[in-house]
């Protein structure tokens, strides 16, 4: 039996790829597992049967058999140790690898989505002019930093691994926000991701989910 990942009815993204589903179904695609996809309301979210699954009610999850997991990282995680391509054999260039999941999901991401949150809820505070620049060289001082470790490095790690997987999932949040323009050498990672089979077959899977709910005008 497929695993199931749970993912959003109608996603805030519009299609665009941008909830952590995503990487989950990205991560799926790489390793050529299929899987199934539980669709779920804001409210379903929310309710015992999905909260049994997620203590803190949100997309996505996983279920394969008895297992249920949930945390996008420690999903991408389980898929690559249990499958070919994600994670190098060799030890020492696994645990790199590995580091480089949490540094895509603890050190980048943070910044990323504080900024992305203000963008989106605080744009009409008062003082929202005034914190904008402060967020945005949070997110600068990382992004420079993850430039001059990748160099001129096709991925972080030799070969591509889940770290890029995730780091390109993170970075990909940025897109609305034009700072990634300003890093061409990331903005060329960030499209090497992009134009992976696996991830191109991901997106269109989350994509045809918001064609299917959007109505025609
Ligand atoms: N740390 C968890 C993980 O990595 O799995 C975080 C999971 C999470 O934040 N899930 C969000 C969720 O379920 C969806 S992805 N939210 C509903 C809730 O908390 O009630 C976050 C997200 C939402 C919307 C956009 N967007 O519109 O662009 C992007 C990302």
């Amino acid at each position: 039996m497929s695993p199931i990942i749970t993912a959003f009815e109608h996603s805030p993204d519009r299609g665009r790829g941008l909830a952590r589903d995503m990487r989950v179904r990205w991560a799926l695609e790489e390793v050529g597992q299929p899987y199934d996809v539980r669709l779920l309301s804001f409210q379903a979210m929310k309710e015992p049967a999905h909260l049994a699954r997620h203590p803190f009610g949100q997309i996505p999850t996983y279920e394969e058999g008895e297992l249920v997991l949930f945390e996008s990282g420690a999903i991408v995680l389980h898929l690559a140790e249990r499958s070919e391509g994600l994670l190098p054999c060799d030890a020492h260039a696994r645990a790199r690898a590995i580091t480089w999941m949490f540094a895509a999901l603890n050190t980048i991401e943070p910044p990323i989505m504080e900024l992305s949150l203000a963008r989106i809820l605080e744009r009409h505070e008062t003082w929202y002019e005034q914190r904008l620049p402060l967020l945005e060289e949070r997110v600068r001082k990382r992004l420079g930093e993850l430039g001059r470790s990748l160099g001129d490095a096709e991925w972080l790690n030799g070969t591509f691994s889940a770290g890029d997987l995730l780091m390109v999932s993170v970075l990909l949040r940025l897109k609305p926000s034009g700072l990634l323009d300003q890093y061409p050498q990331l903005g060329a990672y960030v499209a090497r991701g992009e134009a992976r089979p696996a991830y191109q077959r991901a997106f269109a899977a989350q994509w045809a989910v918001f064609e299917a709910g959007s109505t025609p005008e």
